[in-house]
């Protein structure tokens, strides 16, 4: 029987009943049902690592994981993929650092997750791969025979042409890419970007959303990941019983909450973004007292240096802005970087009046989505959103700002704590709408439609 396998770096197991599950997880609920495969890494590193799957069934679905060498492993996670693409695809040149031994545990990566998936896939299986981290996946499927439907979603932002040739091996990734059938990305610009570069690197032919290399056929689209916004919706009208939540609204009474919650990642904007805040307390002493920034920041890719110096920053940041201008009742910041559960990030969502998402760039931002989906409709805050998040293709009616102006930032703010119900209403209904349209679900079924059809038409000769 035709199975659809998802290919991920992480492979997220359930290890109990109910157990809460992460983001790519819920996005493919409704698809991953019995007889399904999630294959990707074990999460264990090894000296010598077997290629032989081990397979694990949960609800249906069987899980299939290998472990990675210890040194590969390190020049994929931390020199490859998020030492030159992660900055790469946010723009951030600056903060790459190619180097071939890193590029070259890259595809080492890649070969062990081919070579291990080969052995337990069908010739008649649809595969899915996600993330920057399994760009020459496809290829080398298909130098290992498989022939079957394949495509690959990009979470994150694609660049121009003018950016991709920086890295030295650019044109290798852009072909990688083309081995696939089908190529989603979150905005129309992002897929648009990819094109660019398969028509100026590569030679590649394009019409429309086609593009032809080598005789082969690819469909770059956009495809905008949502999330389950009833389920969100519902989280959060009973996360009034949650512990955290109540205690927070313990602690606020007659103050606003602006929220932030995002991983700790230079992509996020958060220092401009506490500069925003300090900028609104300063320019707006009306705020003084009346106003929190909860900003929740779990900490993450601890090995790659740019995100320990990024900790400091903030902890620098924090501790100047609570100096300046805290109270002995009132700290206008509070920070944490551990991560809350899920039910209490839905509460706490639903007290803020502000729903902070100001990303430098950003594929998505289901921050952004979440907010929305947890506002209580008769008395709901209002979303301040950076222009360079996906989500903000969609999300018009949030208050979208510039996220490298903190000024601008912090009137947006202002112009959030002053706007009249009926105004926050109106945009709120809006955006309700729009997150309950495009759904997780959605995503997922329009992807696999997608691949299903992969069919391809003629090109214009
Ligand atoms: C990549 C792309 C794209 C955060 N803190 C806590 C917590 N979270 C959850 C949020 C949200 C998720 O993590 C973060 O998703 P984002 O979309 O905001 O960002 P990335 O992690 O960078 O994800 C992004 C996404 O992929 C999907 O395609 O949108 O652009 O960069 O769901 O709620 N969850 C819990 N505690 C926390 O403290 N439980």
């Amino acid at each position: 029987m035709a199975r659809l396998v998802i290919v991920s770096n992480r492979v997220p197991i359930p290890k109990s009943r109910g157990a809460t599950a992460g983001g790519l997880a819920v996005a493919l609920r409704d698809i991953m049902t019995p007889g399904s495969m999630w294959f990707g890494w074990s999460g264990r590193l090894t000296a010598e690592p077997s290629l032989q799957p081990s397979l694990v069934e949960a609800r249906g679905v069987t899980y299939a994981t290998v472990d990675l060498a210890n040194e590969a492993y390190k020049h994929f996670y931390v020199g490859f993929a998020n030492g030159v693409l992660w900055p790469l695809l946010h723009f951030r040149l600056g903060l790459m650092h190619f180097r071939r031994e890193d590029y070259e545990g890259y595809l080492a990566v890649n070969r062990t997750y081919a070579d291990s998936l080969i052995k337990v896939l069908h010739a008649d299986d649809t595969v899915w791969a996600h993330d920057y981290h399994l760009i020459p996946f496809g290829r080398l499927m298909r130098e290992r025979g498989f022939q079957g439907p394949m495509g690959f979603f990009l979470h994150v932002p694609f660049v121009p042409p003018s950016m991709m040739e920086a890295v030295p091996v650019g044109r290798e990734l852009i072909e990688d890419l083309c081995a696939y059938d089908i190529l989603g990305f979150q905005t129309e610009e992002h897929a648009r970007d990819f094109r660019d570069c398969a028509e100026r690197m590569v030679g590649a032919t394009v019409d429309g959303e086609w593009v032809k290399l080598n005789g082969r056929m690819t469909r770059a689209f956009a495809d905008p990941i949502g999330i389950d916004a009833e389920a969100f919706a519902r989280d959060a009208g009973r996360a009034a019983t949650d512990k955290s939540v109540q205690r927070m609204a313990g602690s606020i009474v007659g103050r606003e909450i602006a929220i932030g919650v995002d991983r700790m990642d230079y992509s996020k904007g958060l220092p401009n973004r506490f500069e925003a805040y300090a900028s609104l307390l300063g320019r707006y002493p009306e705020h003084q007292r009346k106003i929190h920034l909860l900003q929740i920041c779990p900490r993450s890719r601890e090995e790659v240096d740019e995100y320990r110096k990024l900790r400091s920053e903030l902890d620098r940041l924090a501790g100047r802005i609570n100096g300046r201008f805290s109270d002995f009742d009132w700290t206008p910041l509070r920070y944490s970087t551990r991560a809350a559960p899920r039910s209490t990030l839905a509460g706490l969502y639903r007290l803020a009046r502000i729903g902070l998402v100001t990303p430098l760039r950003d594929g998505m931002n289901l921050v952004a989505k979440e907010y929305v989906a947890a506002q209580n409709d008769d008395d709901p805050g209002v979303l301040v959103l950076s222009k360079f998040a996906g989500a903000a293709q969609e999300l018009t009616e949030a208050l979208i700002v510039n996220p490298f102006d903190p000024d601008a930032i912090a009137d947006a703010m202002h112009q959030a704590l002053t706007m009249p119900l009926p105004e926050r209403r109106e945009r709120h209904l809006a955006l309700k709408a729009k997150v309950y349209r495009t759904t997780a679900a959605l995503y997922a079924r329009t992807f696999i439609d997608a691949l299903a059809r992969r069919s391809v038409p003629k090109l214009a000769a």
